[in-house]
């Protein structure tokens, strides 16, 4: 089986983080291994939120792991609390890189050309110094513009992807996948590119909602189907698919949840897509 350890906090109630990455990932067949950076009441979109920062467990629990001679397959980064934190998931990929292991870096810091109440600029330089670090990176538009200094653009052309993708590329991943573009209206998807296949993309029809944790699910899909062996394009496909998949049926709930997307509802039609 597939060993994947993925890096983030745990937000106890609101569905992002390792709460998405875990149950994805271990329905998809992978075992999933935590190291949890922090325990948040629950994301920071809700006030008053209280946080236990766990890193000074970090290294202990790596260095344990190490001691039992573990390996990991990929090992995939999500949400970190702190530049402390950043510096130490270099220190983990230096563990446990051998020349299989995938890194798959989520740059979580920030969304709508915002970032989230925990960050600074400074932040962002350290996030952009940890995707150089990876084999495949995923930031939004958002955390793609403040780690390359670019300006934030709610409306853009093609060039602009384009020209967002390079600067990215310069950051020294192998593979940078922008998530939340829309190349044309009524369609949104993703556009990577890799300095070895150039650009790609891959658009779905636009579903007009935008929910919390739906970076995380795409990301947990994607690192999850690659870690399983299908190629870049096809796991790229199927978690844009999940993605917009749930999305859709998160819309039809009459409760109208706001913190996070029904993922559990969805969690059979991507098992049953990954068949
Ligand atoms: O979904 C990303 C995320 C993860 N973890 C925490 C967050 C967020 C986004 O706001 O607050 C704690």
């Amino acid at each position: 089986m597939k060993r994947v350890l993925t890096i983030q906090d745990i937000s106890c109630l609101g569905k992002c983080s390792i709460t998405i990455a875990l149950p994805v990932l271990s329905a998809m067949g992978v075992e999933t291994v935590i190291l949890p950076t922090a325990v948040l009441s629950t994301h920071t979109m809700f006030k008053n939120f209280t946080v236990k920062d766990l890193t000074d467990q970090l290294i202990p629990i790596a260095e344990h792991w190490k001691s039992e001679n573990v390996r990991f397959d990929a090992i995939y980064t999500g949400y970190l609390g702190s530049a402390e934190e950043i510096e130490i998931a270099k220190r983990i990929f230096a563990m446990f890189r051998t020349p299989d292991t995938l890194i798959f870096v989520d740059p979580v810091m920030g969304d709508n050309g915002k970032l989230y109440p925990a960050f600074d600029m400074d932040y962002a330089a350290l996030n952009a110094g940890l995707c150089a670090e990876a084999d495949i990176i995923v930031p939004n538009i958002t955390e793609a513009c403040l780690m390359t200094g670019t300006e934030y653009r709610e409306s853009y052309d093609e060039a602009y992807v384009t020209g967002l993708l390079e600067k990215l590329s310069a950051l020294g991943a192998e593979t940078a996948i922008l998530t939340g573009v829309s190349l044309s209206p009524g369609k949104t998807g993703v556009m990577g590119y890799g300095k070895k296949r150039g650009f790609f993309r891959y658009q779905n029809d636009l579903v007009n909602a935008a929910y919390h944790g739906t970076g995380d699910l795409f990301s947990s899909v994607c690192a999850g189907a690659i870690a399983q062996g299908r190629t870049l394009e096809k796991a790229v496909k199927i978690a844009a698919d999940y993605t917009a998949h749930t999305i859709r049926v998160t819309l039809e709930n009459p409760e109208k949840p706001w913190y996070g997307v029904d993922f559990e509802k969805t969690l059979p039609d991507l098992i049953q897509a990954l068949r």
